[in-house]
């Protein structure tokens, strides 16, 4: 495991009618949403340290009440603390990504202000919610969904619109599989049957702390190749 697999039955995504073109002149927006605690934030500390050399990066995280992973990234130092900006929704997280965009939007604004129109990449971390929350196109470019394999691996079969339709579908925590009795092939099977050929990388932050299949997933979004160093 590690690769992202690309199951493609024959549809061709590159025409995919509800697939928006990567914007030209401002900075991606990705979105990375999922269960609360599946590794929203160590994979966005992971994506800054593979990527920070690279790309002109910021991020904007989402809390209920507190600023805690912006704190946490902070803490990590995984960027400056000029690029990173907390959002508190004080309600349903994913009201704040999907129907009252509002204050997460001008918090991205804000960034690409500040930086003065010279940021590559601005990734928003969801809040933790259920398996439905998606962000709105008018918030997010692009998204990742994060599950979690000790979330079960009857999730995928289960679907639900973040599993079904983010353009990215990691499922995160691979070293703790055999821990928990969960297969991976079953969870590889039942994803590539409902996301009808989207990507899903499997990953574990915890063996592989620079996430570099979600990193090169990201740079072909970004039409990048990898640095000569970071291609090995
Ligand atoms: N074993 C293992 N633990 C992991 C892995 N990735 C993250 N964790 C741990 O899982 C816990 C939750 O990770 P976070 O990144 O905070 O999860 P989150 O999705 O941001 O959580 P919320 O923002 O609270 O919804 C932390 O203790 C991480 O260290 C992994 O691949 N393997
Ligand atoms: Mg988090």
């Amino acid at each position: 495991m590690g690769a992202v697999h690309a199951h493609d039955h024959g549809h061709d995504h590159a025409h995919d009618p509800y697939e928006a073109p990567v914007p030209e002149g401002r900075a991606l927006r990705l979105g990375i949403g999922g269960p609360v605690g599946s590794g929203k934030t160590a994979l966005t500390a992971a994506l800054c340290r593979a990527l920070r050399d690279e790309l002109e990066l910021a991020v904007v995280t989402n809390d209920i009440y507190t600023t805690e992973d912006a704190d946490f990234l902070r803490r990590e130092a995984v960027l400056a603390d000029d690029r990173i900006t907390a959002v508190r929704t004080g309600a349903c997280p994913h009201t704040a990504i999907r129907d009252d965009i509002s204050a997460n939007l001008d918090a991205v604004e804000e960034l690409e202000e500040r930086h003065g129109g010279a940021l590559d990449l601005i990734i928003v971390e969801s809040g933790g919610d259920n398996l439905t929350a998606l962000f709105s196109r008018g918030l997010a470019d692009r998204q990742i969904f994060v599950l979690d394999v000790a979330g079960g691996d009857d999730v995928p079969r289960k679907g639900g619109l973040g599993v079904a339709a983010a353009d990215l579908l990691v499922i995160n925590k691979t070293d703790l599989a055999p821990l928990v009795g969960s297969d991976l092939d079953l969870m590889a099977r039942d994803a590539a049957r409902v996301r009808d050929g989207r990507p899903v990388a499997f990953t574990s932050l915890r063996q592989r702390p620079g996430a570099p299949e979600v990193a090169e997933w990201v740079r072909g979004v970004l039409g990048r190749a990898a640095p000569r160093a970071a291609a090995s």
